[in-house]
């Protein structure tokens, strides 16, 4: 079996959606996201600069090989761009694999391990009445986990709460703002003083089933995380996400030490390499690699092999940037993996993106259920692409109000 040609587009309703389509001589088609959210033509021509011409006349079959010589055939290791090339590649040679076999994605993993996969929403608003009202309306959706953002009085912009009116319904959260990016100030004090208050308000309205997330996103020091992992003990969470930046993994050890809050971190990630000691040390709960960031599927099974063996439990990355490639992917894993813990997913479906990516995967009760069709149960239109074309931009930059360059 041979690879024979293939294309990368780009563009999407209301996200830059990286799609590539592997042709084999044998008519099967696979299909791989290269989506990496504000940077989304570098992968784009990574694939088709590069990757493409490499591909034609392998056999797809060997996707084991072919992941090893993009890797270590680039030379220069990992990073997202590369990594998001490779993982749009490996999605659609997994893709083809299962549908030559006639099979969805999750036999060849090893089977289902479950029925439907745990999902959360985003609820979030510019102050907690939006909010409550926001955490109301995915309630009212059938979700049984939500992700909790509020505006913090007194923060000039938002504090990583998209103020989205409540119950906007299915949208996308654009945080694009065009190529040069806004500027967002941050204020830790603020945020160490309300959020942990804001937090048990709607634990204390909404009681102690539905489960609370809430996602930090990098803006706290080691110590303050560990402050503020304390402050929230007694919310509950499900996970605190991304209480501190993670490159440096040992900042995790001083917050494992003095709280027991759960800990989620890994979407910024794109190896085995930027989360080993997280999980061999224990210092995580959850590990949140998207596949496509990744290196897709090869790639990310290894990391929830390895998880797997620390107690810790996958919570892919889902951002509404995601493509319902990816999302296809993440959910033919999350229905295979023994330490699976829940899964991010914003998009109900919508009109633009069902006819660009027809599926029957759905979403009841909220739980996920995934396509039982051969290879991801997702297709491309491409007719529909022809539609969308690649629009430059940035999410913000966050500052202090000092001005220093601090972590969006
Ligand atoms: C967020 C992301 O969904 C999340 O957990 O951290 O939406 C993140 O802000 C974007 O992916 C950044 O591009
Ligand atoms: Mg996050």
């Amino acid at each position: 079996m041979k690879i024979t040609g293939g294309q990368v587009y780009l563009g999407g309703p209301g996200k830059n959606y990286v799609t590539l389509r592997l042709e084999t001589d044998q008519g099967i088609v696979g299909l791989g996201d290269g989506t990496l959210n504000n940077r989304e033509s570098l992968t784009a021509a990574y694939l088709s600069d590069y990757i493409l011409p490499m591909l034609i006349g392998m056999d797809p079959r060997r996707s084991e090989d072919i992941w090893q010589f993009l890797y270590r055939g680039a030379y220069f290791r990992r990073g997202p761009i590369a990594m998001a090339a490779f993982g749009a590649v490996d999605i659609a040679l997994w893709d083809i694999k299962a549908k030559l076999a006639g099979l969805p994605l999750y036999e060849l993993f090893g089977g289902r391990s479950r029925d439907g996969c745990l999902v959360y929403a985003h609820a979030t608003g510019a102050d907690i009445g939006e909010l409550m009202d926001s955490v109301a309306y995915w309630q009212e959706c059938g979700y049984r986990a939500v992700r909790v953002q509020c505006g913090v009085p007194g923060m000039p912009t938002a504090g990583y709460a998209v103020p989205e009116a409540a119950g906007a319904g299915p949208h996308y959260i654009t945080d694009f703002s065009g190529i040069r990016p806004a500027v967002e100030i941050w204020d830790t004090d603020r945020y160490m003083r309300f959020m942990p208050d804001a937090l048990a308000r709607v634990r204390d309205r909404f009681g102690p089933e539905l489960k609370l997330l809430h996602d930090v996103h990098h803006r706290l020091t080691p110590r303050e995380a560990a402050v503020f992992a304390k402050s929230v003990e007694p919310v509950n969470l499900y996970w605190l996400e991304d209480p501190t930046p993670a490159e440096d993994q040992d900042a995790l050890r001083l917050l494992r030490h003095h709280s027991t809050v759960p800990v989620a971190i890994g979407e910024v990630f794109n190896s085995i390499w930027d989360c080993n000691r997280l999980i061999e040390e224990e210092l995580i709960d959850f590990i949140r690699v998207a596949v496509t960031y990744a290196g897709g599927i090869t790639h990310v099974k290894r990391i929830v092999d390895l998880a797997g063996l620390h107690h810790v439990r996958t919570g892919f990355h889902g951002a509404p940037s995601h493509s319902p490639i990816s999302m296809a992917a993440q959910a033919h894993l999350n229905v295979w993996a023994p330490n699976f813990g829940i899964q991010e997913y914003l998009v109900l479906g919508t009109p633009a993106c069902d006819a660009l990516f027809p599926s029957d995967h759905r979403l009841d009760d909220g739980l996920f259920h995934v396509s039982d069709a051969p290879g991801l149960g997702v297709d491309f239109d491409v007719a529909e692409a022809a539609r969308y074309e690649y629009v430059a931009g940035s999410h913000p930059v966050v500052r202090l109000e000092d001005g220093t360059m601090w972590n969006y």
